[in-house]
């Protein structure tokens, strides 16, 4: 299905009065506080966020799988559901593929297919967290930091080969993410395996081109609960340093246990350039994976202030890699997807309106109380008008949500694809 520039503009001519008058609203109040909004309504169209290929059907928890209408049944259809997000949102310019799950058999069509939808393809992302059938050896006891040179090197491979395919589409990084760990005390040795993961993570690097970067994510628990060898951002900054230049911690907001200070995490990982890559989704209690900002949209706020801080203050840091990394257990996953964006977009507008001097002065009188005052007056801003604004003035709808219910769109794919079709991944 793909939705037209006329489709779009006409939709937005219905609410273009009234958002017109809201954007003007909110442009007066801002002006007064000196900032300046086209400059932020540019920072917001800018900004891309990765979607990845596993996360376009229904998600699942160990007790079962609900699956949705229309689900894209090939790597073609996940691009396709990616591109009506683009079109909509235009927010969503790139897919991150989960190697094996979505391995490409033609390239060149692939990546002509993406150039279509104005989608480039982000991290490419190794799997040594489940076994394949082609696999000789088996990752039940662990994959880069198994006591098997065997296990180790076809997990070394398997990362190469990851590498491989992601070079064929124009990838320029991978993320590395490790299930390894253990279930009891006793099982494993902690300094063994933690050496053997340095020495196949300086492996892969090795092999990786040398405009590639790569990302190791972290994680306190799941699916090992009593030890993970790369357990926190700790464990992956030794790791990415031990590395070398081009590898970096990749932080996902669900891999902290309860209440952890993440904004505190960002912005040491950025004051030291080591922070390569984002995971957004939320969470209550572990690795939830749900909508982002539908659990804790204050604490995404105050990540995005410190994101913000470090992306206009950090220079040693590079451009981060954005990816949604959340599951759709019961919402259409495209909705779903849509409302993670919108609160992504809304937590960053708000952060752009921290008045970082003020603060600044602020934080060196001590003056508490107006620290506070200066991010929740940010926090407290309806910013939807800029989102909106942004999304415009690319090309996108005003409000995507509506537009794609309003296109009956997840009809329309079921009327394509049937009702009993089932996405690869998780
Ligand atoms: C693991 O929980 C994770 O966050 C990693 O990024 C995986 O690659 C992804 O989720 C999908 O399972
Ligand atoms: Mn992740």
């Amino acid at each position: 299905m793909i939705l037209s520039t006329e489709q779009i503009k006409e939709f937005n001519k219905k609410s273009l009065t009234d958002h017109q008058n809201e954007f003007e609203t909110l442009q007066n109040k801002l002006i007064k506080s000196e900032k300046n909004t086209q400059v932020i309504v540019k920072k917001i169209e800018d900004f891309q966020v990765a979607i990845p290929s596993w996360a376009l059907g229904a998600g699942g928890t160990r007790f079962g799988r609900f699956s949705y209408g229309g689900e894209p049944a090939s790597l073609e259809q996940k691009i396709a559901d990616i591109g009506i997000l683009n079109a909509l949102t235009r927010s969503a310019g790139a897919i991150s593929l989960h190697i094996p799950w979505d391995i490409p058999s033609d390239y060149k069509a692939i990546k002509e297919l993406a150039a279509s939808n104005d989608i480039i393809f982000d991290a490419v992302n190794s799997n040594t967290f489940q076994d394949q059938p082609s696999n000789k050896e088996s990752y039940k006891f662990g994959s880069l930091s198994n006591i098997s040179s065997a296990i180790r090197d076809q997990a070394i491979q398997h990362n190469i080969d990851v590498i491989n395919i992601g070079n064929k589409l124009g990838s320029k990084s991978l993320t590395v993410w490790l299930a390894d760990g253990s279930i009891f005390p006793g099982q494993n040795n902690f300094q063994l395996a933690l050496q053997n993961t340095e020495s196949s993570l300086k492996k892969i690097y090795t092999n990786m081109p040398h405009d590639w970067k790569m990302f190791i994510e972290y994680k306190p628990y799941e699916p090992n609960f009593y030890s993970t060898v790369i357990q926190d951002w700790g464990t992956s900054f030794m790791l990415a340093n031990a590395c070398g230049d081009r590898a970096y911690s990749l932080v996902d907001l669900g891999h902290h246990l309860p209440n952890t200070n993440i904004e505190q995490i960002v912005s040491t990982l950025m004051l030291k350039g080591k922070l390569g890559g984002f995971h957004f989704n939320d969470s209550k209690y572990g690795d939830d994976d749900i909508t982002v900002g539908s659990i804790k949209p204050y604490a995404l706020f105050l990540i995005f202030n410190e994101l913000v801080y470090g992306m206009q203050n950090n220079t040693q840091n590079p451009d981060l890699a954005w990816m949604i990394d959340a599951s759709h257990n019961i919402k259409d996953p495209l909705e779903d997807i849509m409302q993670s964006l919108e609160a992504i977009l809304i937590a960053y507008a708000q952060a752009l309106l921290v008045d970082q001097k003020k603060l600044k002065d602020a934080q060196m009188n001590n003056d508490v109380v107006l620290c506070q005052e200066i991010l929740q007056e940010a926090y407290r801003t309806d910013v939807r008008p800029l989102v909106a604004q942004a999304r415009i003035n690319s090309g996108g709808t005003k409000n995507p949500l509506q537009a794609y219910r309003k296109f009956e769109i997840r009809k329309t794919l079921i009327k394509e694809r049937g009702t009993h079709t089932l996405a690869t991944g998780l």
